[in-house]
């Protein structure tokens, strides 16, 4: 075969390397944007996912013409390849509907981790130096002409994904398919790594509100006297989104409209938790009851956090705290690390 004659070098390593940074960047923004301009970064990643595949071809000249040199593949290479081709089938099997497994996402997830130490080491043993010449007119060009190939190509698939009706084409902007909306009784239960169901003892259990003013203790006889009601869909990063109607009290009404403070803290009796801007408590609801009825232990009897917008991680479930403090909500891992 001719393909290690295709004049392929540094620049196809070089453009690789970027969209590399790209898929993960945008990949990681998806997961942590709920809302609707979250669509375009989760184009953007399909996009730049293309742009990887469709380099293929070239990455593989430079490689033939490699192992030629030194007799035989690396195995980090291999390694990387191989988990290129697993985040690349996986991100096109769900996007398109085509495979709808509950743990692609896990795996699209798991192989784009996996690839950052192998990409890592790649950039240190075969170092790839940019030149001035990089961004010479040809250069552009030619980047120009992969960027429209790769929404061109991205595009027509996105098109026959909706002329076949494949599952595809009724995903959410960020991605996710529809789980039981309303029909809480069938909606999945997740929790987000290493969490697992609690059934919590209503007679021991408190809401602990913990503001400057000071600390309550809340119970749950107290809270099934609110009555706020918030439609809102979880939008799990595991793939599926569920619409419900919940019921409980918003977060405000518990610690009032506090403008000395910065963030609010909602935490779980397993010690999970998210921080909030406190401007969010209008929006946040702890919600006891989903579609009429109580919540189940799955779902995070006997509250949890409703967050619109934001996705599932940060429904905070079996809650019993809620602090506000001086912290910004920025002071804390982009993603929940237990
Ligand atoms: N305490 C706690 N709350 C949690 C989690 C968790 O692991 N622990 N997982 C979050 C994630 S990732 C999601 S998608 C939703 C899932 O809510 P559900 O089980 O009611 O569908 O809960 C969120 N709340
Ligand atoms: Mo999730």
């Amino acid at each position: 075969m001719g393909l290690r004659r295709l004049p392929a070098g540094r620049k196809t390593n070089l453009a690789l390397l970027v969209l590399l940074g790209l898929v993960l960047l945008t990949g990681g923004l998806v997961f942590a944007i709920g809302v609707g301009w979250g669509r375009w970064v989760a184009i953007g990643h399909g996009v730049a996912g293309v742009a990887i595949v469709l380099l293929g071809p070239w990455k593989s000249a430079i490689s033939l013409r490699g192992f030629g040199k030194r007799g035989m593949a690396s195995w980090p290479s291999v390694a990387l390849a191989l988990v290129m081709v697993i985040a690349v089938v996986t991100g096109v099997m769900h996007a398109t509907g085509l495979l709808q497994e509950a743990p692609l996402m896990r795996v699209h997830v798991g192989a784009a981790l996996a690839s950052i130490p192998f990409i890592v080491w790649h950039i240190i043993a075969r170092p790839v130096r940019p030149r001035a010449t990089d961004l010479s007119r040809r250069a552009v060009l030619r980047g120009g002409a992969l960027l429209g190939g790769s929404v061109a190509v991205y595009g027509a698939m996105e098109g026959l994904v909706r002329a076949t009706s494949l599952r595809g084409a009724k995903r959410r902007f960020t991605g996710s398919y529809e789980a039981a909306s309303f029909d809480p009784r069938a909606m999945p239960v997740t929790q987000w790594l290493d969490d697992s169901v609690q059934h919590v003892d209503l007679s021991a259990w408190r809401l602990r509100v913990v503001t400057p003013r000071g600390e309550r203790a809340i119970t749950s006889e107290e809270l099934l006297g609110f009555r706020d009601r918030v439609r809102a869909a979880l939008d799990c990063t595991g793939g599926w989104f569920s619409e419900q109607e919940w019921e409980g009290v918003l977060l405000w009404r518990l610690i009032g409209d506090l403008t000395d403070v910065r963030s609010v803290g909602v935490g779980s009796v397993t010690g999970y938790g998210r921080r909030f801007p406190v401007t969010d408590a209008r929006n946040l609801l702890l919600a006891s009851r989903v579609g009429g009825q109580p919540l189940s232990a799955g779902h995070g009897a006997p509250i949890r956090l409703v967050a619109p917008g934001r996705r599932g991680f940060w429904w905070v479930k079996w809650v019993d705290r809620v602090e506000i403090g001086s912290t910004p909500w920025w002071w804390q891992w982009p993603f929940p690390v237990t």
